[in-house]
């Protein structure tokens, strides 16, 4: 695979395309970027952009992860003792999914968002923004609560930090995106110079096949779950035998969750998958693309049910060294 294609496969959208193929012809030693609000416990949203992290590090990139400790505190995620915890948790539990350890950086916001100079930076980016534009560029990261002032601080905040940490790329889910539009905006205003963006896709909740996958709304899958429990979520999860004809609208194919986690989540990290079947049911199927197994779901080739063991078994092989880390942390 080309290096334009491990930065931009199964990306949602980039931003410029024409940025991403100057980066794509150099990319040794460039600096990726992404930005996490300190959790315990990982789920499948982080290790979806984690999975493009890997890609961008075949590649040859570096990669830094914000642990956005400063962030978190402003959405009101906890006191700053706790969310330093749990960003200790998720450190380990991103090398533990694969993350090769000498081309990435873990850097908290803390280490620098408070120093002098960025925030009076800062300040110059509030004397320059409307209430009005913060807020619209915040508005899918916070959700339905009350804007605080902190809320409008939030994403101001996060476009200083491209500069700051000197990137050649922010990464991000596609819930960032507003963020990153408002980042290309304001920091040429403040001279400073315009990064390109890389956006990954949301993946539909486990059990409708709508929304956003996260640990606070839907079911998702994470690496505390056991191997029983990892089993029963995919099992009860939505898998329409066919296709959505409405799905189109939001730009997804088929908003059929199963599929997608074989398309993000486990295509990415192996390069053959093996669906075992008893010989009376036509015996062992493997699958080398995505494509071929969705095709073979909807023509009821693969059985729904021999799909989901196969996901289920791909998944727990998937987090099990993280769920590991996380039990020898937590004793
Ligand atoms: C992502 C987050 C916080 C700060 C960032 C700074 C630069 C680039 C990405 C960043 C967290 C993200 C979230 N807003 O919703 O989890």
């Amino acid at each position: 695979m080309d290096a334009y294609e491990l930065l931009t496969r199964n990306a949602e959208e980039v931003v410029t395309d024409e940025e991403i193929r100057d980066l794509a012809e150099d990319p040794e030693g460039k600096r990726a970027y992404v930005g996490y609000e300190p959790s315990g416990v990982l789920h499948l949203g982080h290790l979806l952009t984690a999975n493009k992290l890997i890609d961008l590090q075949e590649a040859g990139m570096d990669v830094v992860i914000l642990l956005a400790d400063v962030h978190a505190y402003l959405n009101d995620k906890g006191t700053f003792d706790e969310i330093r915890e749990t960003a200790e948790q998720m450190k380990a539990q991103f090398l533990a999914y694969g993350l090769d350890e000498a081309q990435t950086e873990f850097v908290y916001g803390s280490e620098f968002q408070l120093d002098e100079e960025y925030v009076l930076d800062l300040h110059t980016l509030e004397v320059d923004t409307t209430m009005n534009r913060a807020q619209r560029a915040m508005a899918e990261i916070q959700g339905d609560e009350t804007a605080k002032v902190s809320h409008l601080v939030y994403p101001l905040m996060q476009t200083l930090d491209i500069e700051y940490l000197d990137l050649d790329l922010a990464v991000g889910g596609l819930d960032q995106r507003k963020v990153h539009m408002l980042a290309r905006e304001k920091l040429p205003e403040v001279d400073y110079v315009v990064r390109p963006a890389l956006h990954t896709p949301i993946v539909a909740d486990l059990t409708s096949g709508e929304g956003k996958m996260s640990s606070s709304e839907g079911v998702t899958i994470s690496m505390e779950d056991s191997t029983e429990e990892l089993e029963e979520k995919v099992n009860s999860a939505y898998c329409p035998p066919t296709r959505d004809p409405e799905a189109d609208d939001e730009g997804n194919e088929r908003e059929n969750p199963v599929l997608e986690l074989f398309e993000y989540h486990v295509f990415p990290r192996f390069d053959e998958l093996v669906v075992e079947r008893p010989e009376k049911y036509g015996g062992d199927l493997t699958y080398e693309d995505y494509e071929t197994l969705a095709d073979d779901l909807e023509s009821g080739e693969l059985h729904p049910a021999d799909a989901k063991g196969t996901l289920a078994t791909y998944l727990d092989e998937l987090i099990a060294p993280g769920r590991e880390k996380l039990r020898e942390i937590r004793g």
